[in-house]
């Protein structure tokens, strides 16, 4: 791996216009938290206004907004379920605001844009933990071939931009994320909070099993949103370059073991029963941190204690409100 170190000075965000593009998702949101620390000016705007699905709508209002600094984490994502089940909107709706945005940006002079990615850019059976430099060099998971090849779209159009523009366009390739504001419905959720949802349930209403899809032996890296906007911010301040970089924790825990944390932290004492009719997916998806780590950077919640945060977060918003 070529030698990385951070940019010194930093990339200045404070007195800068900056945009969260989908500030309303667990991710935009956990930026605009994490934002409010940096004494940069705000920039948003809601889907009823600027669908970012739509070229001229797109570049029209960022030609008005004139920002900066664009932070692109509008996206169309889901858990193994939706990405089977909903392919074409996957990959149509995520090529479809990664082109937009990165051209309005480019039109509209930005200085610094982070593209958020996923780890499942990588193949299904890459060497783990996963290098960046494994992009493209075996064949994708087939449950999330549409939303992988969009993101891939999307890292390459910021090293492209960067090459014949000249534009300062970073991507970051993040782990599964976790946090406040997650989608909890279970058709179309990730794991992490369909396992808080079900097992919530059952201990609230003394079921004895609880059903986990697949065989529960697949591996997944879980990084908490808020760590995931510090990291982001980091990578504006302190990283300029070609490559994608990854973000995550650096450990990983098996399906089964991640129900087994959540029962523990909600108080269910019940069995699990594991439906083969469901897919694994991926066996594995760690990510090296190497390039993180030597940026500077790591995470700071440990799994346990943003599961008993996701899981209050469910408990006030999601649980009682219905
Ligand atoms: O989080 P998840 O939906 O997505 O599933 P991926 C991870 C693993 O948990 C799979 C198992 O092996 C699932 O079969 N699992 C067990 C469950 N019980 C459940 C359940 O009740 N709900 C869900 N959703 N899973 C997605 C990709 O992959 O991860 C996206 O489809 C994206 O493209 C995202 O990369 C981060 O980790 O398999």
């Amino acid at each position: 791996m070529t030698e990385i170190r951070p940019l010194d000075p930093p990339f200045r965000l404070s007195g800068r216009r900056v945009f969260v593009a989908g500030h309303r998702g667990m991710v935009g949101s956990a930026l605009v938290r994490r934002l409010a620390a940096e004494d940069c000016a705000l920039l948003t705007v809601g889907r009823g206004t600027v669908d970012l699905r739509r070229q001229a709508e797109t570049e029209e209002w960022m030609a008005a907004a004139r920002p900066e600094v664009v932070f692109l984490a509008a996206a169309r994502v889901g858990g193994i379920l939706a990405n089977s089940e909903r392919p074409a909107e996957f990959i149509y709706d995520n090529l479809a605001i990664e082109t937009n945005v990165i051209e309005a940006a480019r039109r509209a002079g930005v200085a610094k844009l982070v593209f958020l990615g996923s780890s499942c850019i990588y193949p299904k059976f890459a060497e783990q933990p996963m290098r960046e430099e494994t992009l493209l060099t075996g064949a994708l998971e087939p449950t999330n071939e549409p939303y992988a090849v969009a993101k891939i779209a999307g890292l390459v159009l910021c090293r492209a931009y960067r090459r014949q523009y000249g534009c300062d366009f970073v991507s970051a390739m993040p782990t599964n994320l976790y946090g406040p504001g997650d989608n909890f419905d279970l058709r179309s959720s990730h794991v992490l909070p369909a396992l808080i949802r079900k097992i919530d349930a059952a201990a609230q209403s003394g079921a004895d099993t609880v059903e986990i899809w697949g065989s529960g032996t697949p591996r997944r890296e879980f990084l908490h949103v808020d760590d995931l906007a510090d990291g982001l911010v980091h990578l504006a301040k302190r990283y300029s370059g070609e490559m994608h970089v990854n973000l995550g924790i650096g450990e990983d825990v098996t399906i089964a073991e991640l129900a087994q944390t959540i029962a523990r932290i909600v108080g269910f004492e019940g069995r699990f029963v594991y439906d083969a009719t469901k897919p694994d997916g991926t066996p594995r998806k760690l990510l090296d941190v190497t390039r993180m780590s030597a940026l500077g950077w790591r995470a700071r919640i440990p799994l346990e204690e943003g599961i008993r945060q996701a899981w209050s977060w469910y408990r006030e918003n999601v649980a009682e409100a219905a």
